[in-house]
């Protein structure tokens, strides 16, 4: 398994973001990708920096206009105050129902509203290099795939499976999932299943392929009729058009058990193996353990061990994208655990 780490990710180091009605220190920060690097190398495995531009391929999955202000948003905020570089920005109107999203307001931040679904995805200094370098990484993986290596792993940050055609939220900038599935359709791979494991629905990843037949989206997360990201991913979104029939959504309630989510895993491994995929991407999500502080599934420690060696049982080659996981100082472990039950069952 060749494993990817970006050293950039220590640059999008926001300071804190809202939780029930708080201000409080950014659940999703630097120490989570440092614990991954640090547990990897504690077991023996060599870390690579992407190799791969993903620039080509950030331009299929999201719109030009979005990745222009994600690329220039902190000299934009810079540019209203200098003493701005104290500050974070955090939008506080949204273009909802009846409201127009097809003009570009003057105001930063009614443009940081526009492209954002919430104010959950604070930016930092280096947001952008952090998120092309995880970019960067998911299109390396793609790649080293697609010249016959069996599995990848990206240990970066941050997560990308939120992030929609032309918006950010719930930590994601990019989504490195939909770019390694289209890296992997450019490259030759005729279907690509994408699997997403992470706690919270990857609406963005659903949203970027929902029309699409060649990438499958399957999906086992909190019901989000009580968990974020509340507004997509319930069972009946199946896909439309050229797409329909090509996205499944396992919803489980708050609380769910490991048994319960194993066996969802199985219907979602089903699906996936129905596809015959060429690829496989799974967005990794470590947010289902038991200790994680946001979220409320059961998973254990070797529960991980016992997700990596099913999907390595699907017989694809896989790139693994690490998505959320907010124990911090379990998730190089757990991380960890999964390659190895992957490893052990090759
Ligand atoms: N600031 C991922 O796991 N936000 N994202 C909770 C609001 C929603 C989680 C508190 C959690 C998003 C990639
Ligand atoms: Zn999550």
């Amino acid at each position: 398994m060749r494993i990817y780490y970006a050293e950039q990710q220590a640059l999008h180091a926001p300071r804190d973001e809202f939780f029930r009605g708080q201000r409080v220190p950014c659940f999703e920060n630097p120490s989570r990708a440092e614990y991954v690097r640090a547990a990897l190398h504690a077991h023996g495995f060599a870390l690579h920096a992407p190799e791969a531009d993903s620039t080509p391929l950030l331009a299929q999955v999201h719109a030009p206009r979005y990745l222009d202000f994600l690329r220039t948003a902190w000299d934009q905020w810079l540019a209203r105050s200098p003493a701005n570089v104290d500050v974070q920005p955090f939008p506080s109107v949204w273009p909802v129902r009846t409201l127009r999203s097809d003009v570009e307001p003057a105001d930063f931040i009614a443009r940081l509203g526009l492209y954002s679904m919430d104010n959950g995805s604070p930016l930092a200094a280096g947001t952008w290099a952090a998120a092309k370098a995880g970019a960067d990484a998911a299109a390396s993986a793609a790649q080293v795939l697609l010249d016959g290596e069996r599995a990848a792993f990206c240990a970066t940050r941050p997560p990308g499976h939120h992030a929609g055609p032309d918006f950010m939220g719930g930590y994601c900038f990019v989504n490195n999932a939909a770019v390694a599935a289209q890296a992997l359709r450019a490259g030759g791979a005729a279907r690509v299943a994408v699997l997403d494991v992470d706690y919270h629905h990857g609406n963005g990843t659903q949203a970027i392929f929902y029309e699409r037949a060649d990438v499958l989206f399957v999906s086992l997360h909190g019901d989000p009729r009580t968990e974020y990201p509340f507004y997509l991913g319930h069972a009946g979104e199946t896909g439309a058009g050229e797409g329909a029939g090509f996205n499944l959504n396992l919803p489980l309630p708050a609380g769910s058990s490991a048994a319960q989510w194993f066996d969802a895993l199985e219907a979602a491994c089903a699906r996936v193996a129905q596809h015959r995929p060429d690829a496989l991407v799974v967005s990794l999500g470590l947010d289902t353990y038991a200790g994680d502080p946001i979220s409320r599934f059961q998973l254990q420690q070797d529960d991980f061990t016992r997700l990596g060696g099913r999907l390595a049982r699907l017989g694809l080659p896989t790139a693994f994208i690490l998505e959320g996981g907010y124990a911090a100082a379990e998730l190089g472990e757990n991380a960890v655990r999964v390659i190895q039950g992957f490893n052990d069952e090759e």
